[in-house]
């Protein structure tokens, strides 16, 4: 891939890689965050953020929702992908056309092409809110990537290896950074340290993170 995206010729796409197959992209979504926070509003009117818990019954302390033909939900009957909103008790908001697009290109700059994703997590972190150290194993296959999106507070993001007790190394990611992970670092046990106070200019006191995924 060449140095410049197609989407902004003027910036130099700053690729970091972390594993293999993972990329962070650095600035990626800055050029179109205008319309994924405008299209993030209307997902969130349709399909508001909302406290889950594990199936253990404990409350996850990121609020979450989705869109796209599958979202992504856990209660006490397990974790799972389903076509309907559990809260709005209909079909999760239609996938933005920025998002699909946004996923396409940074799947692309980092080696996996026609990235079609089926279904995004929002997860909204307030200050103190983390992400325990986990797999994602809900999706039918493990050959697609996962693109995630880094919106407002900054983050440390944990990763590790195969197994749980394996080393982890953290990242600090920021506002408009993309990560890409795929092939051999799919199943890779990752999460995110508790977010530190703060205000950001544009979504105040929050981390958005909005993950796409082709999850059927
Ligand atoms: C590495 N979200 O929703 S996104 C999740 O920042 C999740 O909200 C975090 O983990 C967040 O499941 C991290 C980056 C990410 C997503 C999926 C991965 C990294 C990954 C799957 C495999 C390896
Ligand atoms: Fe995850």
């Amino acid at each position: 891939m060449d140095l410049f995206t197609e989407q902004d010729l003027q910036q130099p796409a700053r690729v970091e890689r972390i594993s293999a197959q993972g990329v962070v992209l650095r600035g990626f979504a800055l050029p179109r965050v205008d319309e994924l926070l405008a299209a993030l509003r209307g997902v969130l009117q349709q399909s508001p953020l909302r406290q889950m818990h594990t199936p253990g019954g404990l409350a996850m302390s990121a609020r979450l929702s989705s869109c796209g033909t599958l979202g992504w939900t856990t209660d006490r009957d397990g974790y799972r992908y389903s076509p309907l909103d559990p809260l709005s008790t209909r079909p999760w908001p239609a996938m933005p056309e920025v998002f699909l697009s946004l996923a396409d290109a940074a799947a692309s700059v980092a080696g996996f092409s026609d990235f079609v994703p089926d279904a995004c997590l929002i997860n909204a972190y307030a200050p103190g809110a983390k992400m325990s150290l986990h797999q994602d194993k809900n999706e039918r296959s493990y050959t697609a990537p996962i693109v995630s999106v880094s919106l407002g507070l900054p983050a440390i993001f944990q990763f590790g290896g195969f197994a749980r007790s394996d080393p982890t190394q953290r990242i600090s990611l920021f506002h408009g950074d993309v990560m890409v992970w795929g092939g051999v670092d799919r199943l890779r046990f990752h999460g995110v340290m508790p977010i530190k106070p703060g205000r950001h200019g544009l979504l105040g006191e929050q981390r958005i993170n909005i993950t796409l995924r082709q999850a059927g």
